[in-house]
């Protein structure tokens, strides 16, 4: 038996020493320090996202909104557009037109989106480019409406007048995990179009479809529904729907399997995708073929995209898709696509490395290489690298002097918790909509209201202590709340630590129960709870500190061992749904090891 148990250890530390010593090797990812930029604003009760690049209050007053609107003048296919408004004939007259000539000729932005707004002493004019610059005037005079109904006002009379910084501001749905629900996305499309998103990048890992080896197969009928479905309701929103498919784990660059691709293409036409995309990441051995990429990427180009009616341009996600992975020669990857790729196609990029911060200079480095300005794949908050935690903190890391001669866009990679990624959408449509106004801390704190309308302050709880991640992208999280040791406090400091932790323990009854947003509460639910737990047992560690202080020992014995034990208890929860991991579970594990009465 001892022998035996001899060989074990043995065997264990062989088999185990040399992981050890390569993690040790491995360099740490440090928490993120930064103060999250950008500060919180008074915005008079009117909250509009994206933050529009110009209004004005030429006028002062109000018109009476208890008239209602009356649409005299909308564009033909807009009329669903104002389902939303309450609709009278005697209401505040409402004039929508657009056109690149009416637009130059009344001094709005010569941009797909663009629109003025005005609201005068009569009524309410929409100027715009184009019919997507109408819907987002639209949309911003939705959420005037909105914002002045909730705080009981008056609509202001007011100019609006806005464009889009970035070609491309979107979701690409790229992650490994769970692919969203088709009722998400759905509610994703109505949410991006609310927030002048437009486009989806279509690309979930394990949608069978999508990927190798299935790539070359049709969707059933049913998910072919779906897709139609969801092609409508993007359109619906001015979004273009891209589908993307992932061939190149097995791809044979033979006749047979470019028919296969442009078959599949063929049959997502049919259901009413007018624009694609190939993704090369993450593959290994012929796919990677640089040269051989591009030219599928030009005969694709050539023989459908060019040849289909309404098809838009091709966009790409190369295997050197960042500045870590990227070899940087001119017989690299980015190069060759310089050399020799459509410059019609648009080029993903993740920037200096996976998860990462957007900055200039690897903007630069990929821009002088594809020879055009890329597409950032921002991997935030995308978790399928950290699992058991939720990414809910603000959008911050995105350069704010990037444009669009520098970035063609930008999509947000998400969560596979479609509703809890809408925070981080949020932030992202007014980052690429109005670059250099983006503010994230007042953009995060603005997201509350409109995600958790009933309990905003309880949604801002969760979110705040729900924002690191263990590794890779670190962010900074529970910078409202100091911390400390047992010894080491200031009444203060142990008083504001007591009531976050009350809100943190009460937050999530709040959102289940006046909320407003029962998808987003019933998505999160098994963070929630553990979020609670969590609360409780920051208020037990902060009793367990006095009950040490009073010197009342065997109360002390007996508060320790409930805490340990509850502690443990929980442990196995808290791990697979994580909050708090930086800061407040760490004070609790050092409460329990500083004040261990068997050390
Ligand atoms: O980022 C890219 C281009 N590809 C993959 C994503 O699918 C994945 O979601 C992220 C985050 O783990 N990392 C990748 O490498």
């Amino acid at each position: 038996m001892k022998i035996n148990g001899l060989i074990h250890i043995l065997v264990v530390s062989v088999f185990i020493f040399p992981g050890e010593v390569l993690a040790a090797k491995k360099k740490k990812s440090e928490p993120d320090t930064r103060p999250v930029p950008g500060k919180v604003i008074d915005h008079k009760g009117i909250i509009i996202n994206p933050t529009p690049v110009k209004i004005e209050r030429p006028y002062t007053g109000e018109l009476n909104m208890s008239v209602g609107f009356n649409f005299q003048e909308i564009p033909a296919g807009m009329q669903y557009c104002t389902k939303e408004f309450p609709l009278s004939p005697n209401g505040i007259p409402v004039i929508i037109k657009y056109g690149p000539d009416l637009a130059e000729s009344t001094g709005v932005a010569q941009k797909s989106g663009a629109y003025h707004l005005s609201v005068d002493p009569e009524k309410v004019n929409i100027i715009a480019f184009d019919e997507t610059g109408a819907f987002y005037g639209l949309n911003t005079l939705k959420q005037i409406v909105e914002s002045v109904t909730k705080s009981g006002t008056d609509l202001p009379m007011m100019e609006i007048d806005d464009y889009p910084t970035m070609k491309y501001r979107g979701v690409v749905e790229g992650f490994y995990g769970n692919p969203w629900s088709h009722e998400t996305r759905l509610s994703l499309l109505d949410f991006m179009g609310r927030h002048k998103m437009n486009s989806y990048v279509y690309g979930p890992k394990d949608d069978p479809y999508h990927r190798t080896p299935n790539w070359r197969k049709p969707y059933p009928e049913s998910e072919g529904r779906k897709i139609k479905e969801l092609a409508e309701r993007a359109k619906k929103n001015h979004i273009d729907f891209v589908w993307a498919i992932h061939p190149g784990g097995d791809i044979r660059w033979d006749r047979a399997d470019y028919d296969s691709l442009l078959n599949k293409f063929n049959a997502m036409y049919d259901l009413g995708v007018r624009q694609f995309a190939i993704f090369f990441d993450d593959i290994k051995g012929e796919g990677t073929d640089s040269h051989k990429q591009a030219a599928l990427l030009n005969n694709i180009a050539n023989d459908f995209v060019k040849k289909k009616d309404g098809v838009k341009n091709l966009i790409v996600c190369p295997t050197d898709y960042n500045q870590g992975w990227a070899n940087p020669s001119d017989s690299g990857q980015l190069a060759i696509y310089g050399r020799e790729l459509d410059p019609a196609v648009d080029v993903f990029w993740t920037g200096k490395v996976v998860c990462g911060d957007i900055e200039p200079a690897s903007m630069e480095f990929v821009n002088s290489r594809i020879k055009r300005p890329a597409l950032v794949w921002w991997n935030f908050p995308v978790s399928d690298y950290c699992r058991h935690n939720l990414l809910m903190g603000p959008v911050y890391g995105l350069d704010t002097t990037l444009d669009s001669s520098m970035m063609a866009g930008i999509e947000t990679n998400p969560m596979e918790n479609g509703e809890a990624s809408k925070s981080a959408i949020y932030g992202v449509a007014d980052y690429a909509w109005n670059t250099p106004a983006y503010n994230p801390l007042d953009n995060w704190t603005r997201s509350f209201s409109e995600i958790m309308p009933g309990a905003p302050d309880a949604y801002a709880t969760f979110a705040i202590h729900s924002c690191d991640p263990p590794k890779n992208y670190r962010r900074n999280e529970s910078w409202n709340v100091e911390t400390f040791r047992f010894d080491n406090y200031t009444p203060e400091q142990f008083e504001k630590l007591r009531k976050e932790f009350v809100k943190i323990k009460e937050a999530p009854d709040k959102m289940f129960s006046q909320g407003g947003n029962m998808p987003l509460v019933v998505e999160i639910a098994p963070w929630l709870i553990e979020f609670s737990n969590l609360g409780e047992r920051g208020l037990m560690a902060l009793d367990l500190i006095k009950t040490y202080e009073s010197g009342n020992k065997d109360k002390f014995k007996e508060d320790y061992n409930r805490l340990y034990r509850i502690n443990e208890i929980q442990k196995p929860g808290f791990l697979d749904k994580r909050s708090g991991t930086l800061k407040l579970q760490p004070f609790i594990d050092n409460v329990l090891a500083d004040l261990n009465p068997n050390k």
